[in-house]
């Protein structure tokens, strides 16, 4: 075989990902608990003013209900421990709830907890709070990134919080109930420029369908997927389970593309477009890049999905 799952990492090495994102998430991290909660607020409300976060459907709401509603009873010094627990990763009850959450379901306990606290029934960051010099350096160059890249940053703060799973010995991950997916009649189909890959364009289409059960069987059955800074998830199961928790309801839009022969029959494919999450619709186009590399059975052995660094790295399609 002429790739190893290492080896596939580095097709198109040119591809310029922000990394902005980890950057500051890792100053971000480096900030007290209180600091932490009063930055994003700060963040939260600013964006605010130009982007604003769609409610979560009930579905991301059934599995927090009951720890939000033991929160709603608390005395508000008691709901501040608890944020605070939250973002020091505190060993507790509530913290290990947490940690066992999908990504959505924790962004939908902080969408509400977010309402309650602007309309006073959670306990607000207090009146007049002042960042620190350092957190408000954080906020400065959170808003020098594009609104993609923000978004990215807010998220990580919020998926980062709670118990750390690895120091749990035994755990089931909650997740949401798989919808249904698009109905035949309703699926659209994307079109790339300079790519006519069916695997490539049938990824995009099945995936935009939320038709998971399809889109894996486009994968080998050794094949990898990198999600935008993180490592490898590999082996169809892993992938399957990653595409059922996290990727409802996005919305792919790739506009251009380049695909080459390699060795042994195998396929290297770049594609460069916007995609779109629940959370922020139309409003947000994040720039982003997929590195396929297919094997001559036209299998997904690898791909890498990009965060961008800039609107410019759209037109990169240099090997
Ligand atoms: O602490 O091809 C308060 C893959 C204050 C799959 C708060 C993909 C206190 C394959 C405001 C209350 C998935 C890889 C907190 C493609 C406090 C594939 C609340 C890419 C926390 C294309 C804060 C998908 C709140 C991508 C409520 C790139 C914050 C998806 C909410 C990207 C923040 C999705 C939200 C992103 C952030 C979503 C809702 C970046 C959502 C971000």
């Amino acid at each position: 075989m002429p790739f190893s799952i290492d080896s596939a990492r580095n097709i198109f090495p040119n591809t310029l990902s922000a990394d902005a994102v980890p950057a500051l998430t890792a100053r971000f991290n480096q900030l007290s608990a209180e600091d932490q909660l009063a930055w994003i607020w700060f963040a939260y409300l600013e964006m605010g003013k130009t982007v604003t976060v769609a409610a979560p459907g009930a579905a991301n709401m059934q599995f927090a209900e009951p720890t939000l509603n033991e929160i709603k009873k608390m005395s508000f010094q008691k709901q501040s421990q608890v944020m605070c627990d939250l973002a020091n990763r505190a060993d507790t009850p509530i913290c290990r709830t947490y940690a066992t959450w999908t990504p959505n379901i924790k962004l939908g306990f902080w969408y509400r907890l977010g309402e309650w606290m602007e309309q006073g029934i959670v306990a607000p960051i207090p009146e007049g709070y002042k960042l620190s010099a350092n957190a408000n350096a954080v906020l400065q160059t959170l808003q020098g990134l594009d609104s993609g890249q923000q978004i990215t940053v807010l998220r990580n703060t919020v998926l980062d919080m709670g118990f750390d799973t690895a120091k749990m010995s035994n755990f089931t991950r909650v997740s949401e109930p798989v919808a249904p997916p698009t109905e035949m009649s309703k699926r659209t189909k994307v079109a790339i420029a300079g790519v006519t890959n069916p695997t490539v364009l049938e990824y995009m289409n099945l995936l935009n369908a939320n038709d998971f059960d399809e889109l894996i069987k486009l994968f080998a059955d050794d094949g990898a997927l990198q999600p935008p800074f993180k490592r490898p998830i590999v082996g169809k199961d892993a992938v399957l389970k990653f595409f059922k928790e996290e990727c409802p309801n996005l919305k792919l839009a790739p506009e251009q593309g380049i695909s080459e022969p390699v060795e042994d029959g195998y396929t290297q494919i770049k594609v460069t477009g916007k995609v779109q999450t629940p959370w922020f619709g139309a409003a947000v186009g994040m720039n982003m890049s997929w590195r396929f590399l297919l094997n001559s059975e036209n299998k997904i052995f690898f791909v890498a999905i990009d965060l961008l660094a800039s609107p410019k790295e759209l037109l990169n399609l240099a090997r």
